[in-house]
């Protein structure tokens, strides 16, 4: 019998059993065999921790023997140890080395399932932190959010009505029933820069609109009734917003109010959600735009000095700042032309559509331009300035000035339809200005070839000359439409030069 035998003989005979080992060797060596007398245990045990660089999970398995003393045996019920670690044991005693192909049931983590920093407990006070730096930067937002809405309110509140939700069948609202729009908008009675915004909003919900007699890019102009009164209403399309609101504004500017001016009557918002319509009441007059009269009634001189000398009056009263504790800024109209003036029934004359107005205060010294108004001027009214590019929109003199090459035009309108002699077949038909130089609707470019390159003006007849009224006029006219804008004649120079020329009762055309 071999020694070897007799030694396991031998060892069988106390239960002394071998273990494979690896890492728990008995006499620090690396891997070999151990000893278990009964009761004790061989062990396989795996251990997995993360690569602190890689973050991937590596298994390390070790090997040896556990004594029945000490509790090493309890080990073999596996242990966890927190946070990145963990170690399995799994044991067993059947034979020698019968650890050695003993592998516990392990299972490594995935990377992505990596227990983050964010479960840890360390991290409760960080969470906590994070939370609440959260929770006060919604709450900031919301505060900004509530006085940004109520700032915007308070901004409307002044420029308009529509801020309103409520009926104003809901508010008391003094309108007597026999009143007219002529006692409820006296100056006398304090009603200064417009009515109240709820008798508006009142008016407006008692309007009818009858038919249109109207149409342009900005919408449509509607005769309606009020009571038993006439009124036009002009019905904004909602992209021409801020014209409407631009409009608005400038009727309810202090001390606006003229005769020469179209009466402002109110301004609302009408329709919830989704359908809105933007309205805009004023007088109505009878014979609608200079351009509609022009084109079916001959002027006699004393009319064409009516007609101009009132939109020159209206010119002049919008140009001129009036200097007071409630004073009117100086406002320059930018579409003046024959379809934007109306003729009242007494023939004189009212300025419309302030959509493209721009105001000037001089102690400010600041203009106020429309914002977000891409519309400009009517182009075939427009000065060679603007249409050269030469103009300095920063100066609000400059957009006074382009004003007067534009009442030129509308004069050069009135002169030809003006009878001379006693024969009304002696005026001329009907023409828009440039009618023989430009299209329809013409371009910037054609507009810019005709007025700044050719230096071509409307035609002056010859026929006018023969008339004092009419030459006079002419040679206004000529004046306010020089090429050079520092040249042209202000409107308070053509007011009272028009208002030297006398009406003559005796003058009769058949
Ligand atoms: C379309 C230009 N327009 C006319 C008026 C307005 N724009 C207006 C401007 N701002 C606010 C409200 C309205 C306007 N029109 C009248 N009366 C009028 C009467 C008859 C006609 C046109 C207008 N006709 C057009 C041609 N066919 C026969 C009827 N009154 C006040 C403002």
């Amino acid at each position: 019998m071999s020694l070897k035998r007799k030694r396991n003989m031998k060892r069988l005979r106390q239960n002394v059993r071998r273990c494979y080992c690896q890492g728990h060797c008995p006499d620090n060596q690396t891997n070999g065999t151990c000893e278990i007398k009964q009761g004790g245990m061989c062990f396989t045990a795996v251990e997995i921790e993360q690569d602190e660089t890689t973050g991937n999970y590596e298994a390390e398995f070790t090997y040896g023997c556990l004594p029945d003393e000490e509790g090493g045996l309890m080990q073999c019920k596996g242990s966890l140890v927190p946070h990145r670690q963990m170690k399995v044991i799994e044991c067993c005693n059947g034979s020698d080395n019968c650890n050695k192909d003993l592998i516990p049931k392990y299972e490594l983590p995935s990377t992505t399932q990596e227990p983050s920093f964010f479960n840890t407990p360390e991290s409760i006070p960080l969470m906590v932190l994070f939370t609440s730096i959260t929770a006060c930067i919604i709450f900031l937002l919301a505060v900004i959010a509530c006085l940004y809405i109520h700032f915007r309110r308070k901004e409307l509140k002044r420029g308009s009505p529509y801020y309103l939700k409520k009926s104003p069948d809901q508010y008391p609202i003094d309108i007597h029933v026999n009143d007219t729009f002529a006692n409820i908008l006296d100056p006398s009675s304090g009603s200064g820069s417009g009515l109240p915004m709820l008798v508006q909003r009142t008016i407006s919900k008692q309007i009818h609109l009858v038919h249109t007699i109207g149409r342009g890019r900005y919408g449509e102009v509607w005769l309606a009734r009020w009571r038993d009164q006439k009124v036009a209403v002009k019905v904004f399309f909602t992209t021409e917003e801020h014209s409407w609101f631009r409009e608005t504004e400038i009727y309810q500017t202090v001390l606006m109010r003229h005769e020469n001016i179209l009466g402002f009557i109110a301004a609302d918002i009408k329709g919830t959600g989704s359908w809105t319509q933007m309205w805009l009441i004023t007088d109505y007059h009878e014979y609608g735009s200079l351009y509609d009269y022009l084109q079916n009634h001959v002027l006699d001189t004393n009319s064409l000095l009516i007609m101009a000398q009132t939109v020159v009056s209206g010119l002049t009263h919008l140009h001129t700042e009036i200097f007071s504790t409630r004073g009117k800024p100086a406002i320059a109209h930018r579409d003046i032309k024959s379809k934007n003036i109306l003729v009242k029934k007494n023939g004189e004359c009212v300025i419309a559509d302030f959509g493209l107005a721009v105001k000037y205060c001089s102690d400010t010294n600041l203009i106020d331009v429309p914002v977000k108004n891409e519309r400009s001027g009517t182009k075939r009214y427009m000065a060679p300035e603007i249409l050269d590019g030469t103009i300095n929109p920063a100066n609000f003199d400059a957009h006074k000035m382009a004003d007067i090459y534009s009442l030129g035009l509308v004069l050069w309108e009135m002169l030809k339809r003006t009878a001379t002699g006693d024969k009304l077949s002696s005026a001329e038909d009907y023409c828009l200005p440039y009618y023989d130089c430009v299209p329809n609707d013409p371009s910037f470019e054609e507009m810019q070839q005709v007025v700044c390159v050719k230096k071509v003006r409307p035609e002056i007849s010859t026929r006018w000359s023969k008339d004092d009224v009419l030459s006079s006029v002419s040679r206004v006219m000529q004046e306010c439409w020089h090429a050079n804008p520092l040249v042209r004649l202000t409107a308070l120079r053509v007011k009272k030069t028009l208002a030297k020329l006398e009406v003559d009762p005796n003058v009769k055309i058949v």
